[in-house]
């Protein structure tokens, strides 16, 4: 065991785990192996990126190919032509018309990155007052300033003060009063999207650049659109010249049956951000996609002006690359994204037969993203989960909480005797917890 105390764990709580510490030592499919020798069944795809499962044989060789012919090439005025490769797949594989694609390293930078080509956007388009942002409460939007400004979960915020400016929140679409135990998405709530068109009277449309949303919320706990609340966003966006950016940091590629969350609803957002799945987490990379046309209203001036002042050293980095064109081969070739959709069901009929397990009251799910949200204990909310989180883990199968909701996002190669084996675990671990 090495020394655990350097390490500054991210949304950890360093002294706990450092006293209670779980280290993962392999990976492969649906599994991992801890150094105390231990199976875990992962029902989270590592963090809701691995979605051909870990340690797929085709994007190890790939990547490993890869480190020994180009380690690193600046993106800045030079490039390498795997990420254009990987721009066009990607630009083929979302919805007609997004298809310039710019490379991040996380789904926190291409958020910042969607934002600020947002702002940039409506400077170039002649409309520079256009400054302000709308984003939603309990969105999660990564942890830079841009998306902790936007993302709207308090305590991501709290810590800190001094956020971008101008920045004003949508209501989120969670009422269990309304909505608990909705199979797939919920029938009330679509006019929760009309509180867009009061923050807009409020603020002045013309002071409005963009409004960002996850699709299906992830982290605040698998919160479902309601039927009909996408098409309104994009509605009223339309009628005041507002871009509409979809998150899909968590929902593109696969994880809801489809290439994304914006073909699966059938909604165009002008700006798309995606990471994780994109390399199946194997190398870190994300991306944003952006409409056509906005590209090309930066492409004025002279020919030898950088339209863009953005971007990072590792933009398209070759092995992140390498990991992307082989992700994106996987996800083909093996049929994940339809193999995902025809999961759905089994998963959805899983999970809700947790409704009557002790603790439970709400169960959500879209394709393969669900939740079960617990009862909190009095004074001690996020702690039943936590403890949960423990039994399930002491029972070999690894969730994941987020206040007092489990989380459950398994790989898209899962079975449907893991299903059951995950939420059989799960019942357990719910009727052991007080
Ligand atoms: N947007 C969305 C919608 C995300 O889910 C990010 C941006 C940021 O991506 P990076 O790669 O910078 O982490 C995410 C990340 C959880 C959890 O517990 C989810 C994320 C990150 C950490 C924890 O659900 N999603
Ligand atoms: N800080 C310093 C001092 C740098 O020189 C750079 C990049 O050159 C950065 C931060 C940004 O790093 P990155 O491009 O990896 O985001």
């Amino acid at each position: 065991m090495p020394d655990l105390s350097a390490y500054w764990m991210p949304f950890t709580a360093n002294r706990y785990f450092k006293s209670h510490p779980v280290l993962m030592e392999s990976a492969a499919g649906m599994y991992y192996r801890t150094v105390d020798g231990r199976e875990l069944l992962d029902a989270i795809a590592g963090l809701w990126c691995c979605n051909a499962g870990h340690c797929h044989p085709r994007i190890t060789a790939a990547v490993q190919a890869q480190a020994e012919r180009l380690d690193y090439a600046t993106a800045f005025q030079l490039g390498h032509p795997d990420a254009f490769r990987v721009a066009d797949r990607l630009a083929a594989l979302a919805p007609a018309g997004l298809n310039r694609v710019f490379f991040t390293n996380s789904g926190s930078e291409a958020v910042d990155t969607a934002l600020k080509i947002a702002l940039a956007w409506h400077q170039v388009n002649g409309e520079p007052g256009r400054t302000r942002l709308i984003g939603r409460e309990r969105g999660y939007h990564g942890a830079g300033f841009g998306g902790i400004s936007v993302g709207g979960i308090d305590a991501n915020r709290r810590q800190f003060r001094a956020l971008l400016p101008g920045v004003d929140h949508l209501p989120h679409t969670h009422a269990p009063e309304h909505n608990a135990f909705s199979r797939g998405q919920p029938a009330w709530g679509a006019h929760l999207a009309d509180q867009l068109e009061e923050l807009i009277a409020r603020h002045d449309p013309a002071t409005i650049a963009a409004v960002i949303v996850e699709p299906v919320a992830g982290s605040a706990g698998v919160l479902v659109p309601p039927v009909g609340y996408l098409e309104k966003l994009r509605e009223i966006c339309n009628r005041h010249g507002i871009l509409l950016i979809f998150d899909e940091v968590i929902t593109a590629l696969g994880r809801l049956g489809a290439s994304s969350a914006a073909e699966f609803f059938g909604v165009r957002p002008d700006l798309m951000t995606v990471a994780k799945a994109l390399t199946n987490g194997a190398v870190p990379m994300g991306a944003v996609l952006v409409d056509q046309r906005i590209y090309d209203d930066f492409m004025h001036g002279p020919e030898r002006t950088i339209e863009l002042f953005h971007g990072y050293t590792y933009s398209g980095h070759p092995l992140a690359a390498a990991a992307a064109l082989a992700a994106l081969d996987v996800y083909a070739d093996e049929g994940l994204f339809a193999r995902a959709a025809a999961l759905a069901p089994v998963f959805e009929a899983a999970l809700h037969e947790l409704a009557d397990a002790p603790h439970v009251i709400d169960v959500r799910n879209l394709g393969l993203m669900g939740a079960v949200e617990l009862e909190p204990r009095p004074g001690a909310p996020t702690q039943r989960a936590l403890d949960v989180f423990r039994a399930a883990l002491d029972a070999g199968v690894l969730v994941r909480t987020t206040g007092d909701s489990i989380a459950l996002t398994p790989s898209l190669i899962v079975t449907e005797a893991q299903i059951q084996e995950i939420t059989h675990a799960l019942r357990r671990a719910l009727e052991r917890v007080d």
